[in-house]
């Protein structure tokens, strides 16, 4: 594992296979009652290449006014279902952070044309709470600069297994994703990747 001076922590097959396998099992339980979207961005209207659910009392979303936290889904009109016990367990291990997290975001990547933009995390008030994040399925390059939209960044592959920690100034790093390995992994029963990051969004 690796923990580098910026609060940021790398832990390559932190879960293993069966522990995977669980969780996209849990995935797919949350996907049922809330369905994965496709949102468009603020102002352009252009749409993600990437799909997206939530879990948690706030839910991530976007549309053509804003990127914002809504405790329901915009489809369906309900409450996000529950972050599982799981997460809420690995959350209270791996960041030590006194408070449970409020969103637990799911993005589906999958084919070559999936990426996310590089960009910080800035709509949520909790800005000191660290941020947890699991990769399932195809390896991902992920890309990782600095507090500075210009700053330096590095690419690395993220595979399966693989949970990463955002604490101290990180938190506040741009990141993003280059684009899948796409066929790297059979985890997923359609092939693809699915990502979920755990956040604090109000101030404790
Ligand atoms: C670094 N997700 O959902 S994960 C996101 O793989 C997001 O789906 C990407 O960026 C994904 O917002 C990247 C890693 C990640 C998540 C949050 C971070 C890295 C981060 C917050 C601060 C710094
Ligand atoms: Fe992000």
């Amino acid at each position: 594992m690796i923990r580098d001076a910026q609060g940021f922590s790398l832990l390559p097959d932190h879960l293993d296979r069966d522990g995977q396998q669980a969780m996209v099992e849990l995935v797919a339980a949350l996907a049922a009652d809330a369905p994965f979207t496709r949102y468009v961005m603020p102002r352009t209207g252009r749409p993600f290449s990437i799909d997206m659910t939530n879990a948690g009392s706030q839910g991530w979303i976007a549309d053509r006014q804003s990127y914002r936290y809504s405790a329901l889904h915009p489809g369906t009109g309900r409450p996000w279902p529950a972050i599982p016990p799981v997460l809420l367990e690995l959350w209270r291990g791996l960041t030590g952070y006194p408070h449970d997290p409020e969103c637990c975001l799911i993005n589906h990547y999958q084919g070559e044309g999936a990426k996310l933009s590089l960009h910080r995390d800035e709509d949520e008030q909790a800005k000191d709470a660290p941020i947890l994040n699991i990769s399932l399925g195809d390896t991902a390059i992920f890309r990782l600069g600095g507090p500075g939209r210009k700053d330096p960044t590095r690419s690395f592959a993220v595979t399966s297994g693989t949970v990463m920690v955002f604490a101290g100034p990180s938190r506040m790093f741009y990141h993003g994703v280059d684009r899948l390995r796409v066929g790297s992994s059979r985890l997923l029963p359609g092939g693809g990747r699915l990502n979920l990051t755990l956040r604090r969004v109000t101030r404790p």
